[in-house]
């Protein structure tokens, strides 16, 4: 059952699409003081589950987390927000219920941080909807929640395929380089990513006439291969006189407003820019209608950057900043005036105070940025996603965003954010899953391998290898950082190995992700959702069930020859080098030290059951998704969704069977 409980006057998030009539009675479970603050009493051994993308373990209590949409490459345990805001949070204790603060501005969670036992949540202001769903699981709550947000984006079957990107691919030369070395080290492709680097000045919808004279015969070319090429769409537009975008934005009012009415002045990668007002329906139309200029070239997907919307500086604080630094005097610096001079230039980036400077126009009413802030990614995903709709109506779009709010999930996926090649990150990576998956969030995935500091051979080995469960498998990587493509690595073949298993296991993973989809399930699980009953699964951390059949328990730390690993049941432990040389056995119920060889592929199947497993493939376009064998437990029935891969009506694609 859904309750929805109105505090003041909440802003239309759109992030529901059920229309439900606001209850009159007390909000139950929680006590509120009427200015935003809710608090819940939690008991010691209660799990609070969920925040989506955030920090630290899949039960999120003992930390204060912050949903406030954020450009943080560099985050930690000790981070409080990330790129996405998703305020869903499931509590699993005496009583077991879901609960979401639909509210778009900064909402704080203190999840036994400053209290062991309490949980408290702070929205900035008393204008919110509060939903409190119950039921008799976890799956039952996640489901409902679910057809409340409304069903998730799928992407074409292609996106399912390995992805090669790297921010720093400057040229034409450099695309075919990608293509032709994974093709020599017999890597599977399917789309290799355009950053920034395309693009002329970085202006958006622009194509670098030096570097990339030719995009349109480049993506034929590509696409000949079976290779999409993927470019991305940063928020900000460049101001710069001739442009296009910046000088039809400036006539239409289609930029964000500063106080005093005049277009509001940030800077990103661009220089300076105006930031498209996505909150309003018109510019989101006009917006939208530019992604035209790259699908006129064949382009058949997209990825939206910098929709925080990341802000490395305003004008107006650079100015105040400028004008501080003028004034210190050299000779009388004190160490204190040091460090506060280097804090002010530091503080320039993202800084919170410039977000409440600007303002939006729905609907004719002027809404402070701040107040609407974690709306604003969702909002150019959705501009792309609905445009789209319209140019190319016949197939399905890839669109996967950095910045998201639930409701997100109906345009696009999303990856990640920039992570770091760290081990802490793969596991940080993974723990993230379940809570995007109950928030909607099904077409995601992690940059593989890490994308700021430097990979080793190892720690892509082991990404990989958990990698090739996620729907989106990119590999992606910051400028400047050491290569990490498989192929620069000395054991590239067992990179390749690991990919080539990948599209061995697309059938499976793409029917396990349209059933998330059509049927508001999750597709990553915590091993408790399915085993209620058993404390020891409550607790585990670093597995995750995938699907209804398997369960993964990737390696995640530097040097280990293996790890300890919980079996909630009878499992069959698969191990593969190569998707040909499989050896399986019968583990039963219980703890198990399992030894896994950097080179190697470890998961295992639940009892009874047996999954689809294809041959490996070039790209998708030429894989044979119906000539499967059946890995598993012998005798036992799988049901296989599976569509056209392209169809953009999803549910009438859809085609359901049994095999053996
Ligand atoms: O400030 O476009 O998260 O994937 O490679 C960095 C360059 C801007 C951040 C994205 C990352 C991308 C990078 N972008």
């Amino acid at each position: 059952m859904i309750k929805k409980y109105v505090f003041g006057k909440p802003f239309p998030t759109q992030a529901t699409i059920k229309e439900i009539e606001a209850c009159t009675d007390k909000l139950p479970y929680f006590e509120t003081n009427g200015e935003g603050v809710f608090t819940l009493p939690l008991r010691e051994n209660d799990i609070v589950y969920g925040l989506g993308e955030q920090v630290r373990g899949i039960n999120k209590k003992g930390w204060h987390y912050v949903s406030w949409n954020y450009d943080n490459p560099n985050h930690q345990e000790d981070t409080r927000s990330l790129y996405g805001s998703h305020n869903f949070l499931l509590i699993s204790g005496k009583a077991k219920f879901g609960v979401f603060f639909d509210y778009a501005g900064k909402t704080e969670f203190d999840i036994g941080y400053t209290h062991r036992n309490l949980l408290t949540v702070k929205a900035a202001k008393n204008d919110l909807a509060v939903y409190i769903i119950t039921g008799n699981s976890e799956k039952e709550i996640v489901k409902q929640f679910r057809e409340l947000i409304g069903k998730s984006y799928v992407p074409p079957l292609w996106a399912f395929g390995y992805g090669q990107s790297r921010w720093g691919y400057r040229s034409e030369q450099d695309i075919r380089e990608v293509a032709a070395k994974c093709k020599a080290a017999g890597i599977p492709l399917d789309s290799i990513y355009l950053d920034i680097d395309y693009m002329e000045r970085y202006k958006d919808f622009t194509v670098d006439k030096e570097r990339f004279p030719h995009l349109k015969a480049l993506t034929a070319e590509m696409k000949e291969q079976g290779i999409h090429l993927v470019p991305i769409i940063d928020a900000g537009v460049k101001i710069e006189d001739g442009y296009e975008v910046y000088e039809e934005g400036v006539k239409n009012n289609y930029f964000c407003k500063n106080e005093q009415g005049g277009d509001f002045v940030g800077a990103v990668w661009p220089g300076r820019v105006h930031f498209p007002d996505f909150l309003n329906p018109m510019a989101r139309k006009w917006f939208g209608g530019k992604y035209a200029v790259l699908t006129e070239l064949g382009i058949d997907g997209f990825w939206n950057d910098m929709n925080e919307p990341a802000i490395f500086y305003t004008e107006d604080r650079l100015a105040e900043t400028c004008d501080k630094i003028g004034k210190l005097d050299l000779n009388s610096m004190g160490i204190y005036e040091y460090f506060g001079f280097t804090g002010m230039v530091a503080g320039l980036n993202g800084n919170e105070g410039d977000y409440y400077k600007f303002y939006h126009n729905v609907d004719g009413k002027k809404v402070n940025h701040a107040e609407v802030h974690n709306l604003y990614g969702m909002n150019m995903t959705r501009a792309a996603f609905e445009a789209l709709q319209e140019i190319s109506p016949d197939k399905r779009t890839l669109f996967f965003s950095r910045a998201s709010y639930i409701g997100a999930h109906r345009y696009g996926g999303i990856w990640q954010g920039d992570n770091k090649s760290w081990w802490s990150h793969l596991l940080q990576a993974m723990q993230q899953l379940p809570a995007l998956n109950m928030a909607g969030f099904l077409f995601v995935g992690s940059d593989t391998g890490g994308f700021g500091a430097d990979a080793t051979e190892d720690i892509m080995l082991r990404w990989l290898q958990y990698a090739v469960f996620t729907p989106l498998f990119r590999n992606h990587s910051a400028d400047g950082t050491r290569r990490q493509e498989p192929y620069v690595f000395d054991n590239c073949a067992a990179c390749a190995e690991m990919i080539k298993i990948r599209y061995c296991l697309i059938p499976y993973i793409y029917s396990e992700f349209l059933k998330a989809v059509h049927n508001d399930e999750m597709m990553f699980k915590p091993l408790a959702f399915d085993f209620a009953d058993d404390d020891m699964a409550k607790r585990v951390e670093d597995q995750l069930l995938v699907g209804n059949e398997l369960m993964i328990a990737p390696v995640y730390q530097q040097n280990a020859v293996g790890r300890y690993v919980y079996l909630p049941e009878e499992m069959m432990l698969v191990r593969m080098k190569s998707y040909d040389s499989t050896s399986t056995e019968i583990l039963p119920k219980g703890h198990h030290y399992i030894d896994v060889a950097l080179d190697e592929l470890v998961f295992f199947i639940r009892k009874d059951k047996a999954i689809p497993f294809a041959r490996p493939a070039e790209n998708t376009e030429k894989a044979d998704m119906d000539a499967l064998t059946m890995l598993g437990y012998s005798d036992s029935v799988y049901t296989l969704y599976s569509d056209d891969g392209i169809s953009p009506d999803t549910e009438n694609a859809l085609a359901v069977k049994e095999i053996k």
